[in-house]
């Protein structure tokens, strides 16, 4: 007698792809159900591969955010990131490009072009449909998207409101190879204290900075150290002209002082605990541009 065989367990790497600024970290977020990528209104925000992990009944999914894909100019840090977010849709086993509703530009073109020239089976996640009123304006939309790739799926959501999340998280779950888990339970990235607690005060600066925002600016957690129960972080900001640290700093210190308090607020509630901040402005010159500058910085 044979019991009907149980649904295979699955797992592996899917990239979450797509231009700047489409909601691919806030669906990182939201998938994973846990704040792991930072997010603000302006494009080019994430730098870095940044790993998620979900598990759902029989499958584990290793998500991957990626900086947006974008026409580079001349800048080592453009290079870079559009390095970064091309290795990492080459290494996954499923690629899931996000759109914004109902738009369609040149750079989702160029991300698609990417994905068709690594033959990667994709997901097109329609994202911010909560923007779309009333919802049937979207239907001639999606019909439109679907006549541009053989897409494994079509899925709208809404990254922000966590609509329909759960149905991409699945739909993703469905089309990963069998395999056993990848990561031990409990993981849900790779990425240690120093790193987030950077990537929080840079996503505090940014939103304090807003259209001031120095386009070269960096965050570097020097020193992590226990003292009387908190946690006591160093950290530099890097900007890349002379002229920038008094825009960064604010008058009287204030705006330093703002961006310190809310990044604290937002490393307490992330590692729990207690923490104390020591913010330092600091000058590289043209670090953006300079190959071994961008390396120590941790963007490769
Ligand atoms: N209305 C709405 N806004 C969203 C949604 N998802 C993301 N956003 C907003 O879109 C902006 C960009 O979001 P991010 O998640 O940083 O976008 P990204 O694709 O990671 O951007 P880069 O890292 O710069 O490539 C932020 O202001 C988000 O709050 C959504 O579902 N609905
Ligand atoms: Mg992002």
């Amino acid at each position: 007698m044979s019991s009907p065989a149980a649904a295979p367990f699955r797992s592996g790497f899917a990239a979450l792809v797509g231009r700047p600024n489409v909601g691919k970290s806030t669906l990182l977020n939201a998938l994973v159900g846990e704040k792991l990528s930072i997010v603000t209104p302006r494009p080019q925000t994430t730098r870095h591969r940044i790993l998620g992990i979900a598990n759902v009944p029989a499958a584990q999914i290793a998500f991957v955010d990626t900086p947006g894909l974008h026409r580079e100019g001349t800048r080592a840090l453009n290079k870079a990131m559009n390095r970064t977010a091309a290795a990492a849709l080459d290494d996954a086993d499923l690629v899931v490009l996000v759109v914004e509703a109902p738009k369609w530009e040149a750079g989702d073109e160029l991300a698609l072009a990417r994905i068709a020239r690594a033959h990667r089976p994709a997901i097109l996640a329609v994202n911010k449909i909560d923007r779309v009123r009333p919802r049937e304006r979207l239907l001639p939309y999606l019909a439109a998207l679907a006549a541009r790739y053989e897409f494994l799926a079509i899925v709208p959501v809404s990254a922000l409101k966590s609509d329909n999340v759960a149905d991409l998280r699945d739909t993703i779950a469905a089309h990963l190879p069998e395999s056993p888990a990848l990561f031990a339970a409990g993981e849900v990235t790779d990425r240690g204290a120093s790193f987030r607690i950077a990537e929080a005060i840079r996503e505090k600066l940014t939103l304090e900075l807003n259209q001031e925002l120095p386009y070269g600016i960096a965050v570097e957690v020097e020193q992590l150290q226990e003292q009387d129960g908190q946690l006591l972080v160093d950290a530099s900001i890097w900007v890349d002209r002379e002229g920038q640290k008094p825009i960064v700093i604010g008058a009287r210190g204030e705006r330093l002082k703002r961006v310190g308090r809310a990044a604290r607020l937002a490393v307490n509630e992330m590692l729990g605990r207690r923490t104390h901040l020591n913010l330092w402005v600091k000058v590289r010159e043209n670090w953006a541009d300079n190959a071994r500058a961008l390396r120590q910085l941790g963007v490769e």
